[in-house]
């Protein structure tokens, strides 16, 4: 089996494991983080397979930027346009799903 077929996102993505979508558009998808860890937590992943943030950035820049856009858009939505993006990448950092994600904490006064 490949990375992409055993991966718990591309499942989301592809429909065959439930989840709350919160955007979606032909490249991108979003929805809320089982574990939240703020009042808005949503995770935004590329539809296409690549295994973190970093890889992302090398082999498509523009998608990348896209999430960010994306991010902002909800959290211009949900909170005047303010939010936390964070993207574990690797074991050690607290990575636990290997298709890249970003974490999008909004909704309230987050803790510095
Ligand atoms: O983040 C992986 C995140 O994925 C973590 O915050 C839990 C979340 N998660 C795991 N399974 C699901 C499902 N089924 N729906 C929604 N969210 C999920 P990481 O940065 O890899 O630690």
């Amino acid at each position: 089996m490949s990375e992409a077929e055993d991966c718990l996102f591309c499942k989301i993505v592809a429909g065959q494991i439930p989840s709350t979508k919160v955007y979606e558009d032909d490249t991108t998808y979003a929805f809320k983080d089982i574990n939240p860890q703020a009042k808005i937590h949503v995770l935004i992943v590329p539809k296409k397979h690549v295994a973190n943030v970093s890889e992302l950035a090398k082999s498509d820049p523009a998608q990348l930027a896209h999430m960010v856009e994306v991010a902002q858009g909800i959290a211009d939505k949900e909170f005047h346009g303010e939010y936390r993006l964070v993207f574990n990448t690797g074991r050690d950092a607290g990575q636990t799903v290997f298709h890249a994600h970003a974490h999008v904490l909004t909704g309230e006064v987050l803790d510095e």
